[in-house]
């Protein structure tokens, strides 16, 4: 009843999962099929891919489904062990630094953070500005940033990435290790214990990153600053619950989810919003008019300004609807369930797929155009309630939302207002898949809107 692609006896669909495009595949079998889900067996497990708006809508009922830490997060562990992101929903360690940390997310905190953010974003203008004419690898660039971004304002520790020409260590290790679980998802697990080569490449690429985060809490360490950054948090707080302080060990495994999670996604909203400008010139050109109107002069901007910021805002929104930097996240059954008329049994994962379910022809007219004029206030009232889920569902939601938006917004306002942004080459959109999505190879020129000194 559930559609599904043959498979062959033993390995089910395992083997045709395109190691490094699973994204593309999953959508190209959303596009097959009309029932809006279908099934494939991988490493053993039926697991359900599901775009439907309406069978999206029962998954996102936390009564009767949960997070579930599947391929491939499940390969994370080694990596990121019980910190927020792969943590299982019975592991208690998930809410002592889900209560701890909340507190670090709120608007609040934004507005603190928002000195640090300005200072990264700086650092891109002026980078930028000394290169006038040639091609910005954007993404790059965006990850810069980013992980700059992240890295100050949640630890104090500053990778200086716009003084290195290349990328610092970490991301490439990161990158290892992420493709590798990615290319996990379609190879058995007797064919990974035997390829003992990338078994000890990703543990290089993890010590890598250990290595890089155990000098971060040094740094602090050494030197107790009393900030009350992520850091900070992780380090003297308590959960308000019950008390319990984080391990050593759970702390290391929250800096690296942070400085994974809190990058990767960001500059790939970053790049993909850039793109969507760049092929929709009525839309840059409002952009452009919001920034001239609400961060005239040379000033450094506001806090309450980006807060303002309407049309920017809502490029942000609509890239995330059109390109989702995360293609899909997972749950599963508490016990036996239905969705829709299909049978979902108790413990079966159920992903969903974003990038189909984002442009779902039954909540979204005209779906693949990019239009920022969906989300004014009178539109949203009518879109469906689980069509857009770009940061996820209910508690396992992202807990970076608004710091990832505000960060967005700021270095977005800040290259419209200085620069005129052009795509002379006209990139043809190639998404690259490092468990999260980016246009590969996507550059842009930009020159002075104003002269400068
Ligand atoms: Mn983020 C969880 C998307 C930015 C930190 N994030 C998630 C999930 C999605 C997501 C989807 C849920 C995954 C799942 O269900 O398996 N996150 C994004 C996107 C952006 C983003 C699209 C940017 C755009 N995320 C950020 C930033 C940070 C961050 C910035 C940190 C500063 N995200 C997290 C953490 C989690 C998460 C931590 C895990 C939360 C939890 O399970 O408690």
């Amino acid at each position: 009843m559930i559609p599904s692609p043959p498979g062959l006896p033993l390995l089910g669909n395992t083997l045709q999962v395109p190691a490094h495009s699973p994204a593309a595949y999953f959508d190209e079998l959303a596009a097959r099929y009309d029932e809006g889900l279908f099934k494939l067996t991988l490493l053993g497990k039926d697991v359900l891919f599901v775009y439907d708006p309406d069978l999206v809508a029962e998954l996102c009922d936390e009564s009767r489904f949960y997070k579930g830490i599947e391929p491939p997060l499940s390969f994370l562990r080694d990596l990121a062990g019980d910190g927020l992101f792969t943590a299982r929903h019975d592991e208690p360690a998930w809410g002592h630094a889900h209560r701890i940390l909340m507190p670090a997310f709120s608007q609040r905190s934004m507005r603190a953070y928002f000195p640090q953010m300005l200072e990264v974003a700086e650092q891109l203008i002026e980078s930028w500005a000394g290169r006038q004419g040639e091609d910005l690898p954007v993404p790059d660039d965006m990850t810069r940033l980013t992980l700059d971004t992240i890295s100050l304002t949640g630890f104090g520790y500053r990778f200086r990435s716009f003084d290195q020409p290349e990328l610092h260590p970490f991301l490439q290790a990161m990158g290892g290790a992420l493709t590798e679980a990615m290319v996990r998802l379609r190879q058995p697990s007797v064919v990974t214990k035997m390829l003992r080569k990338r078994e000890e490449g990703f543990q290089r690429d993890i010590q890598t990153m250990r290595a890089l985060v155990e000098e971060v809490i040094r740094q602090r360490a050494a030197q107790p600053s009393g900030a009350s950054d992520l850091l900070g948090l992780m380090l003297e707080a308590s959960d308000p619950r019950t008390g319990e302080r984080l391990t050593d060990a759970n702390i290391r495994d929250q800096v690296i989810t942070f400085l994974i999670a809190g990058h990767e996604t960001t500059s790939g909203l970053l790049s993909f919003a850039l793109y969507n400008l760049l092929r929709d010139p009525h839309t840059l050109a409002r952009a452009y008019a919001e920034v001239d109107a609400l961060l005239p002069g040379d000033e450094p901007p506001a806090y309450e300004a980006i807060m303002k910021l309407d049309v920017v805002a809502r490029v942000l929104e609509e890239t995330l609807r059109v390109w989702s930097p995360i293609p899909a996240f997972s749950v599963t059954a508490f016990s036996d369930t239905t969705i829709g008329r299909f049978p979902v049994r108790a413990g079966q994962p159920a992903v969903v797929v974003l990038p189909s379910l984002h442009l779902h022809p039954k909540a979204w007219e005209r779906p693949e155009e990019f239009d920022i004029d969906r989300w004014l206030p009178e539109n949203r009232k009518s879109h469906h309630k689980a069509a857009y889920k770009p940061f996820g569902n209910g508690e396992r939601a992202c807990i970076g939302r608004q710091f990832a938006l505000t960060e967005a917004r700021l270095a977005l306002a800040m290259i419209l207002r200085r620069f005129a942004v052009a795509d002379p080459t006209a990139y043809k959109m190639r998404t690259k898949q490092m468990l999260t999505l980016k246009p590969d190879g996507f550059t842009v020129r930009v020159r002075d809107r104003k002269p400068h000194e």
